[in-house]
């Protein structure tokens, strides 16, 4: 039996470019999870035999020089801590390119690094005294060659763990630079485990007697790419792997629905939002719903973002004040006009997300003759 920590996707380098003057700071905080996870790594390093980094170490091809420094260090250390520590270059930080770092610092690369572009016989291991055979590639532009799917998946016969890592998109077939990977023929070549990266939700699969996963990202990339928090460490043995996951830390990222209809003012809503209040938190807040008064988002955001690392309110509420849209219909002024004219489009629109952009233009009117005092 085995303990290895699957890792995959932690995009090291990655800047938050809209943070503005905070994305340096945000970054550096950021990357910071490799030497938070030699903490973790040395303070296990009994219960602990293997590290697999399944590809997107870094989030570019051409990380900084410094970070690259930074991250051999790291590894260096979870080998000298006795851990068998084993790198898979992944479509973000590609091998294909001359310059690419795992070209470049190939030759001192801490642990195993795989370069091989094809699935080939596998590395023999032993790691602890155990027969490990390690099945892998690093996808190649050029040199790794699909036909569907990968395949064929290589297998030889020896007794002990047959544990496989690939950076690519199970059961998807996508570009060859995704690199789609079948489950099916994964478990018809009867490995073990199969450690995946390239999707960065978690996710496991039990097909026959091959248990696969994707470790998924810990860190967020923004919010459409919000991190899980947590470790993926497996216990492998020959005919059995099992999944553990363990809960890292609070994921940084967050996005909350609103809906302002629950309140009667911008006041209220903004007390609602307070309560999310946490120095550490990026807080996406997106606004929905028919508010019965006027929403001011940028007076709200600007109003509480010092309760946060980082605030963004999205408006996407439809409505305002009751009555107010009628009485200015009945009004011979600019105004009155301008929603007169707007609700006849809304009568003749052909289509739902038609109306959607004239109401929006009407709200979005509205509020502009009301800032302007009118
Ligand atoms: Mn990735």
């Amino acid at each position: 039996m085995l303990r290895c920590l699957h890792l995959a996707d932690l995009h090291l380098g990655w800047t938050a470019r809209w943070l503005d003057r905070k994305s340096a700071e945000y970054a550096s905080k950021r990357d910071q999870l490799l030497e938070q996870l030699t903490a973790w790594i040395i303070g296990h390093k009994q219960d602990l035999d293997l590290v697999l980094i399944v590809g997107d170490l870094f989030e570019t091809h051409r990380p900084q020089e410094s970070l690259v420094q930074k991250t051999i260090a790291e590894l260096t250390a979870w080998e000298r801590a006795g851990l068998t520590v084993i790198t898979v270059p992944g479509n973000h930080d590609e091998i294909t390119y001359h310059d690419s770092v795992f070209q470049r610092h190939r030759e001192e690369w801490p642990g195993i690094l795989v370069t091989n572009p094809m699935p080939e016989a596998p590395l023999e291991l032993t790691i602890k005294g155990q027969p490990v055979y390690f099945y892998s590639l690093a996808y190649t532009g050029g040199l790794t060659k699909i036909n569907g799917y990968l395949q064929p998946y290589p297998r030889v016969a020896g007794e002990g763990i047959h544990l496989a890592a690939f950076h690519g998109s199970l059961d998807w077939e996508t570009d060859e630079r995704g690199l789609p990977l079948s489950s099916k023929l994964l478990a018809g070549a009867g490995y073990d485990y199969v450690a995946l990266g390239h999707f960065h939700r978690p996710q496991q699969l039990q097909v026959g007697g091959t248990t696969m996963a994707y470790a998924g990202a810990i860190r967020s990339k923004g919010f459409s790419d919000i991190g899980c928090g947590q470790l993926t460490l497996v216990t492998l043995q020959s005919g059995a792997a099992r999944v553990e996951l363990l809960p890292w830390e609070e994921v940084d990222h967050r996005v909350v629905e609103l809906d302002v209809g629950r309140w009667d003012s911008q006041e209220a809503v903004i007390a609602a939002i307070e309560e999310l209040a946490d120095p550490n938190l990026l807080l996406r807040v997106e606004l929905t719903g028919a508010a019965g008064f006027l929403l001011e988002p940028k007076t709200i955001a600007s109003r509480l973002e010092r309760h946060f690392y980082h605030l963004e309110v999205v408006d996407t509420s439809l409505h305002l004040a009751d009555g107010l849209l009628e009485s200015w219909a009945k009004e011979k002024t600019v105004r009155g006009h301008f929603v007169r004219r707007l609700q006849e489009q809304l009568q003749t629109a052909n289509d739902a997300s038609e109306r959607e952009v004239i109401e929006l233009a009407l709200r979005r009117g509205m509020a502009a003759f009301l800032q302007g005092g009118e």
